[in-house]
């Protein structure tokens, strides 16, 4: 890939967005690489994803205004739709996705890292909407993200003005967990990738699932979709480890991910 660098370990996957000399920015070749990234990983049985920018100054600077340039009204819808999906891609991966924000997250760089389930910058992160000073709107479902994120009047004001805020901004905001000495950035999120790593993987998908159904569904739907993710890990193996490992005052068998259900001794 040209623009993309992948690596796992520990089922964690580590996705750099390469392109440094344009600081990451979003050109149509990048966001295709990402897409084919995210397919081939699916089900490589990863336990956590971390996105991040290559190079020291920018996670993603944007979709690419070079590439923006002349498009036309009738491209500009499946334009959207693409990156779209992509967005869509990352909140349905199956488990949870980190964005190490090392540097600006701007435009689709925002949208990217608001698709991702927990947002971890570095102290020179900044971030900003600047599509109204280009004469554009968010077209990666940005909009609808941030305003769920820290409700329509100060999504507003950052989408209305494009102005800047800070790592220690966006915190305050919520639109980040935390902030960390650049250097400190990666060893900080890869700490956080391995506590959820360590914890049951079915349990944690489901539970990203339920998170992510909130917004779509009725309360009473919920109900049901919650109670079927709930059912799905029940005489699991990792689950009847688990709660045994409890009761026997012992520390679980590693988990193991499986789905299937198993009969323990007791019930033979
Ligand atoms: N696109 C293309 N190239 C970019 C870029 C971008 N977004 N950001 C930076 N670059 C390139 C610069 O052109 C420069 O290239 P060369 O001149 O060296 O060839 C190189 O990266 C280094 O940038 P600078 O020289 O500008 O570096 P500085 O440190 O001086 O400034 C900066 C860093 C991040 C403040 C500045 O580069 C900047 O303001 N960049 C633009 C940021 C921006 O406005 N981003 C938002 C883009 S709009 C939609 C879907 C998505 C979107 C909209 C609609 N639909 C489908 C409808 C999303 C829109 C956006 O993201």
């Amino acid at each position: 890939m040209k623009y993309i660098r992948y690596e796992s370990k520990d089922f964690i996957g580590t996705l750099t967005i390469n392109r440094p000399e344009a600081l990451n920015a979003l050109n149509g070749e990048t966001l295709s690489e990402i897409s084919q990234t995210l397919g081939e990983i699916t089900s490589a049985g990863l336990r956590c994803l971390v996105i991040t920018g290559g190079g020291e100054k920018s996670f993603v600077a944007g979709a690419d205004i070079r590439e923006m340039l002349n498009l036309m009204p009738q491209n500009a819808r499946e334009y959207s739709k693409t990156g779209n999906r992509l967005m869509n891609a990352i909140d349905d991966f199956p488990a949870p996705v980190i964005a190490a924000v090392n540097g600006y997250a701007l435009g689709g760089g925002f949208e990217l890292a608001l698709a991702c389930d927990i947002r971890m910058a570095s102290e020179n992160a900044v971030f900003a909407f600047p599509e109204v000073s280009l004469g554009i709107l968010p077209g990666y479902g940005g909009v609808k993200r941030i305003a769920a994120l820290i409700g329509a009047a100060r999504a507003k004001d950052l989408l209305f003005t494009a102005r800047r805020i800070t790592a220690a901004e966006a915190l305050s905001l919520g639109i980040v967990n935390s902030v960390h000495p650049q250097a400190e950035l990666m060893g900080e999120v890869l700490k956080t990738a391995a506590k959820i790593a360590g914890n049951a993987p079915l349990g944690v998908g489901n539970v990203k699932k339920a998170a992510n159904a909130v917004a779509g569904l009725t309360a009473p739907q919920f109900t049901e979709r919650e109670a079927a993710l709930f059912q799905e890990c029940f005489g699991t193996q990792d689950q009847r480890n688990a709660m045994s490992a409890f009761l026997e005052k012992r520390k679980p068998a590693p988990f193991t991910g499986a789905c299937t259900t198993v009969t323990m001794p007791t019930e033979l």
